[in-house]
């Protein structure tokens, strides 16, 4: 095997004890700012902005950088139209009795049911998909590692992202949501693994009145 290469980290950046204070107060500010929102303004968004933001999610740390993650944007209003009926659908019946007593009691304060106008509504979505596995170019199968948290990271850096850009996002998981494949089209070796709604808030919207628990009881220091 050629032997592996390095090359000089070059582009990291060292700031005083000061500076990084004052960056991580404001770059925690900024994400206390972001909101899951469901109601979106009908706008376009630029595409070049979620070509950028799809490219900073692609930085993410991944398992053996096997990068196992495709995304989808979807703006033609067909395709959403399809993707919010087979939600609808799926989502009905979650709503009418796969959730289930508990998980409809802690879904009660964000108001959320089977009805998805959002996906149609919104200017954009971004199906993410993980490639539970890679295809050589012989067609046999190449192992991918650590998937799921690969792409969670992905999408956690892409909603990030979005934010910082001045762009809504919904995180919407309907489930099973295997139609997303069918509908995009999608090879066998992907999984659908969420939808990303995103735009812009609709005029006067309103979010659940909910909180986020402290620093205390989400962290130990030893
Ligand atoms: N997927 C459903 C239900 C849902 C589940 C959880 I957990 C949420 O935090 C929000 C919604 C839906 O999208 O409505």
């Amino acid at each position: 095997m050629k032997e592996p290469e390095f090359i000089p980290l070059g582009q990291y950046l060292r700031y005083s004890v000061e500076d990084m204070k004052e960056r991580a107060v404001a770059f925690r500010k900024e994400l206390q700012r972001r909101r899951t929102v469901r109601q979106y303004s009908p706008e376009s968004v630029p595409l070049d902005v979620i070509r950028e933001c799809i490219i900073a999610a692609g930085t993410a740390p991944n398992g053996a950088n096997l990068q196992p993650w495709h995304f989808v944007v979807v703006t033609d209003p067909d395709v959403k139209k399809k993707i919010r009926i087979a939600a609808e659908k799926e989502e009905t019946e979650f709503y009418e009795s796969r959730a289930g007593e508990e998980w409809l009691n802690d879904l009660y304060p964000l108001g959320t049911d089977q009805n998805k106008p959002f996906l149609e509504e919104a200017p954009c979505l971004i199906a993410i998909f993980s490639k539970s596995y890679g295809v050589n170019t012989d067609g046999s199968k190449k192992k991918h590692y650590y998937v799921k948290e690969s792409v969670g990271i992905a999408a956690g850096m892409l909603i990030t992202a979005l934010h910082h850009a001045g762009l809504a996002t919904l995180t919407h998981t309907p489930s099973p949501m295997g139609f997303l494949g069918n509908i995009l089209g999608r090879p066998a070796n992907e999984r659908p693994f969420l939808l990303l709604v995103t735009g812009y808030p609709s005029e006067d919207v309103h979010v659940p009145k909910i909180t986020k628990k402290p620093l205390n009881e989400i962290a130990t220091f030893l």
